[in-house]
């Protein structure tokens, strides 16, 4: 008896040891994970924060009670007592235009519409706002300090958003598959609205407002007219209602044939009174639905969008002619600048600025041109987009990537705010030093009030929303550095590990490490050097360096990296394509000379031999294969790191981040053996010693096919 019940027992410690436990938190919570704390912390807390009045009533004062009861019961172990005078409450939550006077002697203005303070005052912790909305933010900081074990005792900040439109972009379809997106359908289920209302479309919101994202554009630029008919601005409306206490409002993408394709015109030439009326209308019709409603994001003539130039007007022309049916009700245009004409000669990275750079100052004051941050289309490394700082006389906005279309979909672990910093951080010199991307955005260095900062989402279905556990904190930094750019990086990830995975400190310096070199590994398993545009056709899954039969010649992977027997990068400087001629005259003269182009947008800007010498003193060929070796050392790094934390994470969130980094360590060196493979017939030069041989020729790579990848156009 006794050996049966070893060996059952054996045999159920063994299974024990080799089933992953997926009964724990699976990431549904995201960074609103509100773990308790331990009994010591949670006292803490609670003698700080024990009783609370908050002032006002509304539905968005709702929302604050129920995040505040929420976090406390989980975060303190009791939710905290509410009483019905400030005097008498630990913690005040009061509008800075209410009667009641608060005693902080905080300037109404200075905190506009959505800033906030919270303030230490004689043993009271008060969060002060304008708005009900501004006091949401600062309840989620509140909570935000908590999760991340701040020291309240003599808390005094106060908090304002840098930029005015913080926006989230999904590309989503009516039929809820997603573009690029690669966890799952679209959480919007049109069909099941209006009626059916998802909890998930409010944990979205509460996910939202906790970072300050405050508009979202549930379908997809390359959009469909459907979406502005009567049946459909129904659902848009449930969803609008669902937003509105969350501070977040719906903006809409909209075809920019619509007028034809819906409205029975005969075409959507913007000047032509009708087609403008029609658009009048259809905005009076929406803002009686959504009085909030924030307005229109366009792709228009591009990649076969329709758009003004279908007639022979300009950017200009068609935005200004939708900004002027939204002005009447306080909507604005999102006008994306993603552009590169069919017709056009000039090489793909000058087109956005030569199109757009004309029309500056001619575009109304509620039109934002919204550019992507760098000029091709969001590889894992490009240098800033040139039109930064080259329309000081017009909005622009920023689009960010949030969703990792070229870097490893949702099964590679790239932390992006070092991507979003950097080019957030990168000077354009287009007014002297310190004339940053940042600065333009947030529109100290433009003439235009209208701010904005966007990211396409890389949210779906998926329980943990993302694909990836580590998809979230993409999510959440892009938010964090929309309110305020000058957050780090480091920082940002650093509170998030803390709201999401664990308090223990070894382990958060395990996983910021990982976070912080993780997007530089991608780059360098991929495109390392200034290389981009390696990808395979289509699905854009994989490495396609030999792709040269597409369509257009700019579509080709080959246009990109033109490597030869000589050598490798395009020419980008006056001898080539003059793309450095859109830069400021202090880029122009760095970035002339490869000595002086930073390194790692060399490729980029230069077509170098491969025996050209690096600043290590090595050859081109041989950093190139350095590069990408270490692409792939740094993905098995992350995956000793992340062993190394498997007790401080929960079960089931640690094996979905096991199981995703060893698909990202497969396909690095997948990227790393079919890109060296194919250069290496260029080049004709051996891989260098030390480094391993690709396992297969190029003829195995390129026979790969991927017909089901997810997420294709
Ligand atoms: C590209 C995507 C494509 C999008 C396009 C865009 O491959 O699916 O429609 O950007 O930004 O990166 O409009």
């Amino acid at each position: 008896m006794k050996k049966y019940l070893i060996t059952l027992c054996l045999l159920f410690s063994h299974l024990a040891f080799a089933t992953p436990d997926f009964s724990g938190e699976d990431g549904y919570n995201l960074w609103l994970n509100y773990r308790p704390l331990n009994a010591r912390q949670q006292q803490h807390y609670l003698s700080q924060l024990g009783t609370v009045y908050i002032a006002d009533k509304s539905a968005t004062t709702s929302v604050i009670k129920d995040e505040l009861k929420r976090a406390t019961k989980g975060l303190l172990g009791q939710k905290l007592s509410a009483v019905s005078s400030a005097q008498s409450a630990k913690l005040v939550l009061a509008l800075n235009n209410n009667q009641l006077t608060t005693p902080l002697g905080i300037e109404q203005k200075s905190l506009g519409d959505e800033g906030y303070a919270i303030k230490q005052h004689k043993g009271q912790i008060w969060l002060v706002a304008n708005s009900d909305v501004g006091l949401l933010y600062a309840t989620f900081d509140l909570i935000r300090q908590i999760q991340t074990l701040a020291d309240l005792s003599k808390i005094n900040k106060v908090s304002v958003p840098k930029v005015k439109l913080r926006m989230l972009n999904h590309w989503d379809d009516l039929d809820r598959h997603t573009e690029r997106g690669y966890a799952g359908q679209s959480i919007f289920d049109w069909h099941k609205l209006p009626d059916y209302q998802e909890q998930r479309y409010y944990d979205y919101a509460r996910a939202n407002a906790s970072i300050g994202v405050n508009g979202i554009v549930p379908n997809n630029v390359n959009a469909n007219a459907l979406i502005l008919t009567p049946a459909y601005l129904q659902k848009v409306k449930a969803l609008a209602d669902i937003f509105r206490p969350y501070g977040i409002k719906v903006y809409l993408s909209v075809k920019f044939s619509s007028p034809h394709l819906i409205g029975g015109l005969e075409n959507s030439d913007p000047v032509k009174p009708e087609v403008q009326q029609w658009w009048h209308d259809k905005a009076a019709e929406i803002y009686q639905l959504i009085p909030d409603f924030g307005g229109f994001l366009v792709k228009a003539n591009s990649e076969g969008q329709p758009g003004p130039g279908d007639f022979g007007r300009t950017h200009a022309q068609g935005a200004n002619m939708l900004a002027r049916a939204l002005k009447p009700f306080g909507g604005n245009v999102l006008w994306r600048a993603f552009v590169y004409a069919h017709d056009a000669k000039a090489e793909r990275s000058l087109q956005a600025y030569n199109e757009f750079v004309p029309l500056d100052g001619k575009f109304d004051d509620n039109v934002s041109v919204q550019v992507k941050n760098g000029p091709i289309d969001f590889q894992p490394r490009e240098p800033f987009s040139p039109l930064f700082g080259a329309m000081p006389h017009s909005s622009l906005a920023m689009e960010f990537q949030i969703t990792q279309e070229y870097l490893g979909f949702s099964t590679h672990l790239a932390y992006l705010g070092t991507l979003y910093k950097e080019a957030l951080d990168a000077d354009t010199h287009t007014q002297g030093a310190g004339s940053t991307v940042a600065k333009v955005v947030d529109g100290s260095l433009s003439d235009s009030p209208l701010t904005a900062m966007a990211g396409v989402a890389n949210i779906g279905m998926d329980r943990n929303w993302t694909g990836h556990i580590f998809g979230q904190a993409n999510w959440y930094v892009f938010g964090r550095l929309a309110w305020d750019h000058d957050l780090s990086a480091a920082d940002i990830a650093d509170e998030w590990i803390n709201m999401t995975l664990t308090h223990d400190k070894n382990a958060i310096d395990q996983i910021k490490d990982m976070m912080m070199n993780s997007r530089e590994d991608v780059v360098n398993y991929m495109t390392p050097l200034g290389l981009h545009h390696l990808m395979d056709t289509g699905h854009h899954y994989g490495p396609g360096p030999w792709v040269d039969n597409l369509g257009r010649a700019d579509w080709n992977p080959t246009y990109y990296h033109r490597a030869d027997k000589q050598g490798l990068g395009i020419d980008r400087t006056a001898s080539g394509t003059n793309a450095i001629s859109q830069y400021a005259p202090y880029w122009q003269q760095k970035l002339a000379n490869p000595a002086t182009t930073p390194t790692e947008l060399l490729l980029w800007f230069h077509h170098l031999s491969w025996d050209y010498t690096m600043p290590s003193g090595k050859s081109l060929w041989y950093e190139l294969v350095h590069h990408y070796n270490m692409g792939v050392a740094g993905v098995e790094k992350m995956q000793q790191q992340w062993q190394r934390v498997k007790n401080q994470i929960d079960p089931n969130q640690f094996h979905q981040v096991e199981m995703a980094l060893g698909i990202q360590l497969k396909e690095a060196k997948w990227w790393r053996d079919a890109c060296l493979a194919y250069f290496q017939t260029f080049s004709q030069r051996p891989i260098p010693e030390g480094f391993p041989k690709p396992v297969h020729d190029v003829d195995y790579y390129k026979s790969l096919q991927f017909p089901y990848a997810p997420g294709q156009g």
